[in-house]
């Protein structure tokens, strides 16, 4: 996409700009709509990402679904969504059916979820590490959370993709909190991309409320990624808008002050944007139409029935069983009701 994606003026393309508003508004309506299917006892558990879909779907926007690669966190349906990800199987996650989900990964070219904090980066790069030594020029993108950050295994990411140029982008969304507990106490200097310095390699602060920021961002250190390895951190400004999950109760640590501070809504500010560039204030209404049919066929994946063999927890472990889980299947199997 990056090489056509500006007109003679350097303004980004209408068609990419309607594509990324058209695209954070179905990743906004399923998030709304995952959040009532979990109280209504569809799914049992569910992050929202409320407020991070301009950070989202304008990063991903910027690589290139047949050669690319993505490595999501949990928070990652905005980005699911625009990479088009088979969302029948993405919702199987939350469904608590499969550990990361039942779509292809190979196939969608974005990894199964990962609930592990920080546990993303290092998977990242070495797939891409791998592909650059097979001759490929593919890039690979890992988003992780400003707490994320403060684990030692991004650390050593970072630095093993400076050392062996490896090209991965390291795309932080600095929500500005990390559950319940605030910036300022869990990464210390304020900046995470201020880090990449400490490794040689670029790292950027940018809006991450504004998509056309956030994309130009990306697609800047997707070139520098596929022409010699450079791997680079984004760090993209936005605020968690919504609770941690659907268990948490942001009001018991954060204030309304707090939560007022994040500024406007990154779809308002967008579809200002469109407005301004002679967009017609009807095709928002029809994306709406759009969103509807596609939240009905997802809901009734949701209530069919999809149950996986208990089995499968003990066949995935190792190509070849050890005999401690030939005897734990065995015991499961006698005790368990399950199919
Ligand atoms: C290794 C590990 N430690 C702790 C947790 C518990 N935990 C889940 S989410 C979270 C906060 C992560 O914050 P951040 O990286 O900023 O991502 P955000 O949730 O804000 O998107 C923690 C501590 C975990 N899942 N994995
Ligand atoms: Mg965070």
């Amino acid at each position: 996409m990056a090489p056509h994606d500006t007109s003679a003026d350097g303004e980004l393309d209408l068609g990419l700009l309607h594509r990324m508003f058209a695209e954070m508004h179905r990743a906004r309506r399923l998030d709304e709509s995952m959040i009532i299917w979990q109280r209504q006892g569809l799914i049992p558990a569910y992050p929202p990402s409320r407020g991070q879909e301009a950070a989202q779907v304008g990063s991903v926007l910027a690589l290139d679904r047949d050669r690319d690669f993505v490595f999501p966190s949990y928070r990652e349906t905005a980005v699911a969504v625009a990479w088009g990800v088979d969302l029948e199987g993405y919702l199987a996650t939350h469904q608590a059916l499969w550990h990361g989900g039942l779509w292809d990964p190979v196939a969608d070219r974005f990894a199964p979820l990962q609930a592990v904090v920080g546990g993303s980066p290092l998977h990242a790069v070495g797939w891409s590490h791998g592909r650059r030594r097979d001759g490929s020029d593919a890039v690979a993108i890992v988003y992780f959370g400003d707490g994320a950050s403060s684990q030692g295994d991004v650390h050593e990411a970072m630095n093993f993709a400076a050392i062996f140029g490896a090209p991965t982008i390291f795309f932080v969304q600095n929500n500005r909190w990390a559950l319940s507990v605030p910036l300022e106490r869990e990464v210390a200097g304020g900046s995470v991309a201020a880090r990449a310095a400490g490794y040689g390699i670029p790292g950027v602060t940018i809006d991450g409320d504004d998509p056309v920021a956030v994309y130009r961002a990306t697609r800047d250190a997707v070139e520098r990624a596929r022409a010699d390895g450079t791997p680079s951190v984004i760090e993209a400004m936005t605020y968690r808008r919504g609770p941690h999950a659907t268990s948490d109760d942001p009001g018991r640590y954060r204030s309304l002050e707090d939560e007022r501070s994040a500024g406007p809504d990154p779809l308002d500010r967008f579809r200002e944007v469109l407005l301004a560039r002679g967009v017609d204030a009807a095709w928002f209404d029809e994306l709406a139409a759009t969103a509807d049919h596609e939240l009905d066929r997802l809901r009734e994946v949701l209530e069919s029935p999809r149950v996986m063999a208990g089995t499968d927890m003990f066949d995935h472990v190792f190509i070849e069983p050890t005999p401690q889980i030939v005897a734990q299947r065995a015991a499961w199997r006698k005790e368990s009701t399950h199919a």
